[in-house]
């Protein structure tokens, strides 16, 4: 799939849409979910245009993604979720329903978070 500049988190990441901020530096923008899961629910997006993780994995620079990865780190650190423990999600494609076609990994944290997924019985 090729990127869609008209994506809801490209429009954040121009500034064309409030947010409510957690975290920016060159790499990440991170930013409370507008329909929180958990307690704490943020979401964590690259500052590249990339689709998703395939498209982040196969297509990033180095610098992109160690830079992507220590911001989610961080952010989950300034967000106070290490000591209880938090979950990361990122939904890639239509299986996974991804929403949103601009990568971005949920953090969520402040409760006991249950199981992963809902059991499979295929
Ligand atoms: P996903 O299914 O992984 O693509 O999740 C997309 C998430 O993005 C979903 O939890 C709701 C959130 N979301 C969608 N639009 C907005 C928005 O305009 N602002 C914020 N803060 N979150 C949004």
């Amino acid at each position: 799939m090729s990127y869609d500049n008209d994506n809801i988190f490209a429009k954040i990441l121009r500034g064309e849409i409030p947010c409510d901020k957690v975290f920016e530096d060159d790499y990440a923008l991170a930013f409370r979910d507008i329909n929180p899961q958990a307690p704490i629910h943020v979401l964590v997006i690259p500052k590249g245009a990339y689709v998703d993780m395939d498209d982040f994995s196969a297509n990033g620079t180095d610098s992109e993604i160690i830079g992507f990865m220590r911001a989610t780190g961080q952010v989950a650190r300034e967000l106070g979720a290490v000591h209880g423990g938090y979950r990361l999600l990122a939904n890639n494609g239509a299986d996974a329903n991804q929403e949103v076609p601009h990568l971005h990994v949920h953090i969520f944290a402040g409760r006991n978070l249950g199981p992963m997924l809902k059991r499979f019985d295929g």
